[in-house]
């Protein structure tokens, strides 16, 4: 299975990543954990490039470095996963691309689609949770964090990502499950869990 988590920068993917896992791996399965841009050394090198504050990127060229990240990733790591029956849990996959670089830069969507479509090559989430949160909480939870160079975007930039991401869960309801992440990381949890349980 194969289950990614979308949503604004410091919507409590990471965390609750951490407690899905621990909860799958209580079953009795194996369980690898994602994070994108990255997940490989080649991916990480290109994540480096693009939240690093030491280059001016053009959207195309951000595009290129995502899809380039991602499709390594799917085919070296994802694929290989999920053929042996592993449960594949990603921080972020093409959602973002569209959330961010689609809504939020302004990017053609439809050649959006085409380039996730080449990237992941037939390899798509079974369930997408968007951790729905409203963007002064995600700050004030960050507050701690140094920005990187997408983070340092601005308000505008992130109800623009917020909106698209609110749209795409609208799009693909069977797959995008829309979770309220203002609420406590045990609340929050739970609303994953019983769409998990649900699904076996
Ligand atoms: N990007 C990525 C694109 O533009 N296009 C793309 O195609 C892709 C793939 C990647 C950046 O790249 C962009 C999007 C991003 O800007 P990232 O590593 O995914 O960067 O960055 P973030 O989303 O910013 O990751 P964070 O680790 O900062 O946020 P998380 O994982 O969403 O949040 P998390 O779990 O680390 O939580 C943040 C803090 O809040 C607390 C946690 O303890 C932590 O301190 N917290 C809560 N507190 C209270 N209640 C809750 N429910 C909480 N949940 C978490």
């Amino acid at each position: 299975m194969f289950i990614s988590f979308e949503g604004i920068d410091g919507s409590g993917k990471t965390t609750q990543i951490q407690l899905l896992k621990d909860y799958f791996v209580s079953t009795g399965l194996e369980v690898i954990t994602l994070r994108e841009p990255g997940g490989t050394i080649f991916s990480e090198k290109i994540r480096e490039l693009l939240l690093s504050k030491d280059f001016v990127l053009n959207s195309f060229t951000e595009l290129m470095l995502f899809e380039a990240a991602r499709s390594y990733l799917t085919e070296n790591i994802i694929k290989p996963a999920l053929e042996s029956n592993k449960v594949v849990l990603c921080d972020r996959f093409f959602d973002s691309t569209t959330a961010y670089q689609g809504y939020g830069r302004g990017m053609d969507k439809k050649f959006l689609t085409l380039c996730n479509q080449m990237a992941v090559s037939s390899v798509y989430p079974n369930i997408t949770f968007y951790l729905n949160v409203q963007t002064e909480i995600s700050r004030k939870r960050s507050e701690k964090k140094v920005a990187d160079r997408i983070e340092s975007a601005g308000d505008d930039f992130f109800s623009k990502v917020q909106n698209g991401f609110d749209e795409l869960s609208k799009m693909f309801p069977e797959r995008i499950k829309n979770i309220d992440a203002n609420l406590s990381i045990e609340q929050v949890f739970n609303q994953i869990k019983i769409i998990i349980e649900n699904n076996n």
